[in-house]
């Protein structure tokens, strides 16, 4: 995508239902795919109010309509539990502000989509986990979110980006990407290939058990990053999950293993100092606690026992992902530094590795916390 001018920018916060003076606007976050902007406005007699205004990314997401439908039918779902449940439905899940017209997006006249949010007050996303207990709280928030769902209509749900965790089929177009290498960069990068290209069955296994229809497809996020989850700034619990983007069916324990991938890590997601990157088992045991807890007994033992190979099959797949970018010119991540692709997948192989030396202390870790 071109980065957003000032005029498309300008011409997307006119066509909102906003109320009041804008006084400030500015990027925010630290999303790799859609732009997003803090916009503040004053109102009299009220004061400041906050929004999130995004340009959804549509290279990402060829149909920005169904993403939009997808989000309108989850968040007003969840809006009636929380009311049900006594809690608040403008801090507890993403509410979206309609453009003028009426529609919950607008499209600029370059032909770029926008959304907008209320903005989630007195909360915080994170990416590195400062305190043991947030990441406990972000996996009770994943969980429950799951565990919220469950009864929901899946079949009315658009799959956003085809085979979104299809590892098998990602492993497919990683092999494409190196063979065509369209930017001469796989000569340089020949031993992060062969770790790929040696773990082809980690690639295989959830899309042959699905094949044996040995495992239940749920109501998934399929984006559980720490940053994806809004911990409440007074309590400390996970008060509202967001970047619903990527809600499809999907494996529970890709859920639990894409948060395991980034946020049990002890080093930021680009660290370039490989000997600070690990799995650390104190998160895992914890997430591992919290993300149970969350998912209320619905999960089944077989799902539960493969929750470490939920965390290695995501860390192998979006180490994969990366490479394939960085070998076709980083085309879908956003990158702020040559290279960053490249230093993002060698942090999540280093993880890979990691879990291959720790994996059955993961394993008795997830069997702990089966029974409870
Ligand atoms: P991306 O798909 O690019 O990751 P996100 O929807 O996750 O985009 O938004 C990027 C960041 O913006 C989030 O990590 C979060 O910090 C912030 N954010 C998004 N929506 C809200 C909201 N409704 N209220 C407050 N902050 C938000
Ligand atoms: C992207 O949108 P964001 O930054 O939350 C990506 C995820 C990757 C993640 C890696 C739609 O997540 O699949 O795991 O980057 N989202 C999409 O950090 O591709
Ligand atoms: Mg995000």
């Amino acid at each position: 995508m071109n980065p957003v001018t000032r005029e498309q920018r300008d011409e997307a916060i006119a066509h909102f239902k906003y109320e009041g003076t804008l006084v400030k606007d500015c990027p925010y976050g630290s999303g790799h795919i859609n732009d997003t902007f803090l916009l503040i406005f004053e109102i009299a007699e009220m004061g400041r109010i906050k929004v999130i205004l995004q340009r959804m990314n549509s290279a990402a997401f060829p149909k920005p309509v169904e993403v939009m439908e997808n989000i309108t039918g989850v968040t007003s779902f969840l809006k009636k539990k929380i009311i049900e449940n006594g809690g608040d439905p403008e801090r507890e899940t993403l509410n979206v502000i309609p453009a003028v017209d009426g529609k919950p997006y607008y499209i600029d006249s370059t032909g770029d989509y926008w959304r907008s949010y209320k903005f989630i007050t007195d909360a915080s996303t994170y990416d590195l986990v400062e305190k043991p207990e947030q990441f406990y709280e972000s996996a009770v928030a994943f969980g429950n979110f799951q565990s919220l769902l469950s009864d929901y209509p899946a079949e009315t749900l658009h799959e956003t980006i085809e085979k979104f965790h299809d590892t098998r089929n990602r492993f497919a177009l990683f092999k494409k990407a190196v063979e065509e290498d369209v930017m001469g960069r796989a000569a340089s990068v020949e031993k992060e290939i062969r770790f790929v290209l040696e773990r082809e069955e980690i690639a295989n296994c959830f899309a042959e058990m699905l094949d044996r229809h040995e495992l239940p497809l749920r109501v998934t996020h399929n984006d559980t990053k720490l940053n994806n989850v809004m911990l409440d700034d007074k309590t400390g619990k996970g008060i509202c999950v967001i970047d619903l983007d990527t809600v499809m069916p999907g494996l529970a324990m890709n859920d639990f293993g894409d948060s395991i991938r980034f946020g049990a890590s002890t080093a930021l997601e680009d660290e370039t100092d490989l000997t600070k990157v690990s799995c650390s088992m104190e998160l895992f045991e914890l997430y591992t606690k919290g993300f149970l807890k969350g998912c209320d007994g619905k999960l089944t033992s077989k799902e539960i026992e493969l929750m470490p190979m939920g965390a290695k099959t995501m860390t192998f797949e979006c180490g994969m992902r990366f490479l394939t970018d960085y070998l076709q010119g980083d085309k879908y991540f956003r990158i702020h530094r040559e290279g960053h692709n490249l230093d993002r997948c060698r942090t999540q192989f280093k993880l890979v590795e990691d879990m291959e030396q720790k994996w059955y202390t993961m394993n008795e870790i997830v069997k702990k916390y089966s029974n409870n």
